[in-house]
């Protein structure tokens, strides 16, 4: 029986019970997300709210009515702060899955200010958190409380005790002792409006464009399309695709996500192997636009040590855990 006031519906795994690779119907345990009030945040919710209106008259502008230039410029942005969140918040300070010399590490803190989702060391703890206790209530986005929730909504409440309580766990040392992300977390809410807002509102002024046109296209609807797309990773990663790897997560292969989130939709991978540097087996290269650009950072001397996994380790655990989807098993039908 479920513990009382734990909802029914919902039953996951816990990784400690995926022990038998044998077997065909996998262990289940009591639900983990436990029923609760969503103690609603207002501020949040307007912020968002008029945010999302904004965009969508951003995103009209962007297609109908701004200078090309603007336009250019705002995917530009995008690309830059996409990469602060996957190269950068993800790859690099989250899994620690390569290193990188000073001023790759200061472009990727500028790059992810720009994205404004929080200090670096704040985004990395809560992102430590969601592989530890993965749909959990200690998972800060737990998505088996919905795909709303995963995807927004968990930034318009009050956060659930346990992640509170098990936060202590996370070990942020590493984070804490970098002079950089110091000074980024000391200076956020200075530097993460001017990064986000003031200057791609300023600059596109300088080739003629409009403050309303600039504020709009470059400004609020690129930020909440990197918003949006990023939160994707947590609700469409985390519910529709295929498991190849692990079926006994709920973390998907998605690959028309992949493609806007800059090579970060191969989820079931990811959870899976979570210290590989391409978040996916192949680095496809139309897809994982953050796999280009470390592999050519690494070039250049400035990032090191990328960590991977084997071909042999990823084809040893897709026999034992996989949904059967991978080419892999196609292969060993031809012999
Ligand atoms: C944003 C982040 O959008 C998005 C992250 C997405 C991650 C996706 C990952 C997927 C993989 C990567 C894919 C990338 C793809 C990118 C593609 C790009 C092209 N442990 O927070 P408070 C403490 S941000 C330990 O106020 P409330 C905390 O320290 C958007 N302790 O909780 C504090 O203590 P103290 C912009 C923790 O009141 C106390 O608890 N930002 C932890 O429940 C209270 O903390 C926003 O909109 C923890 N894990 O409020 C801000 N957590 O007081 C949104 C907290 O001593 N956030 N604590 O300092 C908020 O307004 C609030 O946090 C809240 C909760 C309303 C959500
Ligand atoms: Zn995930
Ligand atoms: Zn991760």
């Amino acid at each position: 029986m479920p513990p009382q006031g734990q909802a029914k519906s919902t039953w996951v795994l816990y990784e400690t019970d995926v022990i038998n690779d044998e077997a065909e119907v996998p262990v289940t345990v009591p639900p983990t997300a436990e029923r609760r009030k969503w103690q609603l945040v207002w501020r949040n919710i307007i912020l968002f709210g008029f945010l999302h209106i904004g965009a969508v008259y951003g995103a009209y502008l962007f297609l109908f009515k701004a200078m090309w230039k603007t336009c250019a410029f705002a995917i530009f942005l995008y690309l830059c702060s996409g990469l602060g969140i996957t190269a950068g918040a993800h790859r690099l300070w989250a899994h620690k899955s390569y290193k990188v010399r000073l001023p790759l590490g200061i472009l990727l803190t500028i790059f992810h200010t720009i994205a404004f989702q929080d200090a670096v060391v704040d985004w990395a703890r809560d992102h430590r958190m969601h592989h530890k206790y993965s749909e959990t209530d200690a998972d800060p986005h737990n998505a088996t409380r919905g795909s709303f929730f995963s995807h927004i909504g968990w930034l318009l409440v009050r956060k659930h005790p346990q992640i509170k309580a098990k936060g202590h766990t996370i070990d942020m040392s590493d984070l804490k002792a970098d002079p950089v992300l110091r000074f980024q977390k000391k200076y956020c809410l200075t530097l993460m409006p001017l990064a986000c807002f003031v200057l791609p509102t300023y600059i596109p002024m300088l080739w003629g464009e409009s403050l309303w046109n600039a504020f709009f296209v470059a400004a609020i609807f690129r930020y909440v399309w990197v918003l949006n797309v990023t939160w994707l990773v947590n609700s469409a990663a985390h519910l529709w695709g295929n498991k190849p790897y692990d079926k006994h997560i709920n973390p998907v292969e998605i690959k028309p996500v992949s493609l806007v989130v800059l090579g970060e939709g191969f989820h079931n991978y990811h959870h899976t192997f979570p210290w590989d540097y391409k978040t996916a087996e192949l680095g496809d290269c139309t897809l994982n636009f953050s796999k280009i650009f470390i592999d050519f950072t690494s070039k250049v001397g400035w990032a090191y040590d990328l960590k991977t996994v084997s071909t042999d380790v990823i084809q040893k655990r897709v026999k034992r855990t996989g949904d059967g989807s991978h080419a892999l098993w196609g292969e060993d039908d031809k012999d």
